[in-house]
């Protein structure tokens, strides 16, 4: 072994510090497909963007806490721990007596690192629930509308969510996969917490060896490896649902849908049949009606239609479908196409959602329990689903919808970040920086000089992974990681817990933080729990001390061939599904009971405000697809090798045409600007056929560097400054973040320098 064991949410490794201080960083030697991003690592580690000494916005620290639109161009002034310390834990004593604990906003969403005791998030809300409660957010960015909706269709989001079914049952089974988004193999190198052995791209080499026909449905070809040999229908985007409709529409009207598996397995068919049909709107859906408006030749779609009835098909959607203005529709109608097929519960057949947008999907390892923090329990009850922040900051008082309910916004005073970047994950990124003016105070703990830690007043310096034990592991992991320190703290930086732990201890609330523990304590402690549920379940675990010495260990796996929803398959009537029928809802009288416009009771064709079909067209003509990039996770590790090698003049990679490039006389290596009536961005071109043309496409995650006082242009080319901060829907208020009409300029005089690589300016006036 060339070093200690690992992980990160891209994946286990092996590091080394050598004599000099730099790491080494090797794939694990279990992994059949290590990912790429390993190489942004050593990189990130001692990168001149760490955050070295707490530092305090000048503003904040001379005129006290309050509104203030210098938030992210103030200078900071670095300070002792103490100092820093002494002023969070001032301010928050302030704010609880003044406003309450329900002015606190703990929400704190993010990914932060690897790592099951220092897991940031579960700190903050450890810490904020002991100081009495905070405001917290629910659901996620990454599938935060099927959150919502799948339980009003088929009882719970968890066993669609959790994996569906798994990769062996498939390439045994499925003779024709249709893939709406594809199967991106980019994505399947992350899973939260980490994954050792990366099974999904050998399972897709394993299905183009067997000749399994794949359907990519996207405008982006890299959305399915060349390997698999898929055939491309480059619909346009946000148009799937169209699609789908038609597709549905040529198995009613031939005879193909399987009315049996509807009458027994389902309720609500008629009432969408009427839809399909135009007998309730007088549009029928069919081939004819869906070709034109997303972009596949009605006779294709016909022909898809009969192929996946006469097939074991597999209908896959995947998450970032539903991140976007009505995405509940993708999933809905993906449901119903498959369980018109009757195919659900059949191995290698019916519905899957998310392959190829995390590693585990499909995955067969078992689904276990993994050592734990305990939050405690939260006293504040106010809460709202998570991309409503800027709503929330900038509208206190205000009455929304969500899932059925009638909320109101809180007032909130203090913000408290620990582990996520919302100014890179939040849309419309101008008007989060008018929201992140309103509260008194906002702290965040970050290892880097992220966007959003220059949006703070207060930051503290946090470890990463690297600089502290832990115990690492994923969903379906394969294997447990005795996460060792491999270097000492860089700067001055403090693990969360500790900086949690010092600000209880000055609050009064010490000893119920910490339980007495120390961090190896903690990690002991959380490992004894968990083997002991692990022994109680007949599984074996070695000792706490043996664990660590060796540097992981095994983990069971599930089964190898399973199929989503066989047991209701089986016995419908004693497996039911927990929604109000106990069947599968293609209509949902509940859904159709909230009476909202924007996510009627079954699934409909909704148009989007921004598609190339809408009028907005006219000024804006290119779709932006926004979504996860190949070369770093969401943000983090920017600065690594192989997230720089893949800019292109110093800027975030825009993918177009050739068609659209040439029209603007933009060659492959420009800069252009990328701008619509929100903000505008920097990239860099890179011409490609591989996409639709009339789409470009610029992935999240470039560190946003805001250009100006409103902070709606940004050098560097992150795609948030132009999307919308509109929810899905007034059901789940998802994340929405996915697509945006733009217009794209070649920049011929000089762009503004990316800053974002170096700190904000500081004033070193404390020096240990
Ligand atoms: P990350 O870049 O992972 O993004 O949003 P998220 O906020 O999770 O941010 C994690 C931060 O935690 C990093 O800044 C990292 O430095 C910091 N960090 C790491 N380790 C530690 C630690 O130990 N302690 C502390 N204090 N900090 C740490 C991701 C979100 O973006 C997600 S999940 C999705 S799916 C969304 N996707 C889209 C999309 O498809 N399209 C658009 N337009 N926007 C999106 N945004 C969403």
């Amino acid at each position: 072994m060339s070093g200690r064991p690992s992980t990160s949410h891209w994946g286990a490794y092996l590091v080394r510090a050598e004599p000099d201080g730099e790491i080494v960083v090797t794939p694990h030697p279990a992994d059949p497909a290590p990912s790429p991003l390993l190489g942004n690592i050593p990189g990130g580690l001692r990168h001149a963007t760490r955050v070295r000494r707490p530092a305090v916005r000048r503003g904040w620290l001379t005129r006290g806490p309050g509104p203030s639109d210098r938030r992210g161009r103030d200078e900071f002034q670095e300070v002792s721990w103490d100092k820093a310390l002494d002023l969070v834990a001032g301010e928050l004593a302030r704010v609880r007596g003044t406003h309450g604990n329900q002015a606190i906003f703990g929400g704190s969403y993010g990914w932060a690192s690897a790592g099951r005791f220092h897991h940031s998030q579960s700190q903050l809300h450890r810490f904020l629930a002991l100081a009495g409660g905070y405001v917290s957010s629910r659901n996620t960015y990454s599938f935060g509308t099927s959150e919502v909706l799948l339980p009003h269709l088929v009882g719970s989001s968890g066993p669609v969510l959790g994996g569906g079914s798994s990769w062996p049952a498939i390439v045994a089974n499925t003779e024709l996969i249709v893939a709406f988004g594809g199967i991106p193999e980019k994505n399947t190198y992350v899973t939260p917490g980490g994954m050792t052995t990366h099974g999904t791209p050998g399972y897709l080499a394993e299905l183009a060896a067997k000749g399994t026909k794949i359907v990519l449905v996207s405008p982006l070809r890299s959305d399915l490896p060349d390997y698999v040999g898929a055939e491309w229908y480059p619909v346009v985007p946000a148009t799937d649902v169209a699609l789908m409709l038609g597709l549905a529409h040529t198995l009613a009207t031939e005879g193909l849908h399987d009315k049996g598996f509807l009458d027994r397995y389902c309720v609500g068919y008629d009432t969408f049949e009427r839809y399909l049909l135009g007998d309730s709107d007088g549009v029928p859906k069919d081939a004819a009606w869906a070709g034109p408006v997303c972009g596949v030749e009605p006779d294709t779609i016909r022909a898809l239609a009969r192929r996946m009835a006469a097939a074991r098909t597999l209908v896959t959607v995947t998450w970032s479908l539903q991140r976007a203005q009505h995405g509940e529709q993708p999933v809905w109608a993906a449901l119903t196409l498959a369980a018109m097929l009757g195919q659900i519960g059949l191995p290698g057949g019916g519905f899957g959602h998310g392959y190829g947008s995390m590693g585990d999907v499909g995955s067969h390892g078992a689904l276990l329990r993994l050592p734990t923090l305990h939050q405690g329990r939260n006293p504040v009850r106010t809460f709202i689903p998570v991309a409503r922040i800027a709503d929330m900051l900038l509208c206190p008082g205000a009455r929304y919808d969500y899932n059925g309910q009638r909320l109101t916004y809180p007032d909130i005073r203090l913000v408290y970040w620990a582990g996520g970047n919302p100014f890179h994950h939040h849309q419309d990124l101008g008007r989060l920086h008018t929201a992140f003016a309103r509260p008194d105070t906002v702290v965040v703990h970050e290892p880097h000089w992220t966007a959003t830690a220059r949006q703070a007043d207060i930051v503290l310096p946090a470890t990463t992974s690297l600089e502290r034990e832990d115990i690492g592991s994923g969903r379906r992991d394969s294997h447990l990681i005795a996460m060792h320190r491999v270097v000492e703290p860089v700067g001055e930086a403090r693990n969360d817990h500790d900086i949690l732990a010092a600000l209880a201890a000055r609050l009064g609330f010490g000893g119920a933080f910490t339980e007495g523990r120390s961090t190896r304590q903690w990690i002991e402690h959380l490992y004894g729990e968990w083997r002991e549920g692990m022994l109680g379940a007949g599984h074996q675990a070695p000792v706490f001390d043996e664990f660590w010495a060796a540097g992981e260990c095994r983990l069971p796996e599930g089964p190898e061939h399973f199929t989503l929803f066989e047991s209701y398959r089986a016995d419908p009537d004693r497996s039911p599904l927990y929604t109000p029928s106990g069947r599968i809802e293609i209509t949902s009288a509940t859904v159709a009971g909230f009476g909202y416009p924007d996510c009627p009771g079954h699934p409909v064709w909704l148009e989007p405000s921004e598609w190339l079909g809408s009028p907005l067209a006219g000024r804006f003509p290119l779709h932006l697809i926004a979504n996860q990039p190949g070369t770093r996770l969401h943000s983090q590790l920017d600065m690594g090798a192989t997230s720089q090698r893949a800019k292109v003049a110093g800027r975030e990679a825009l993918q177009l045409h050739p068609q659209d490039a040439a029209a603007r006389g933009i060659a492959a290596g420009d800069v252009v600007r990328v701008f619509n009536d929100r903000g505008a961005c920097f990239a860099g071109a890179a011409v490609t056929t591989a996409i639709r043309p009339g789409v470009v496409r610029l992935p999240t995650g470039a560190w946003f560097d805001p250009v100006g006082e409103e902070a709606r242009l940004c050098a560097h080319g992150n795609p948030n400054v132009l999307t919308a901060d509109i929810p899905s829907s007034r059901l789940s208020q998802g994340c929405a973040g996915q697509h945006a009409l733009v217009e794209v300029e070649r920049w011929t005089g000089d762009p503004p320098p990316v800053t974002i690589g170096s700190p904000p300016p500081l004033l070193p006036a404390y020096r240990p």
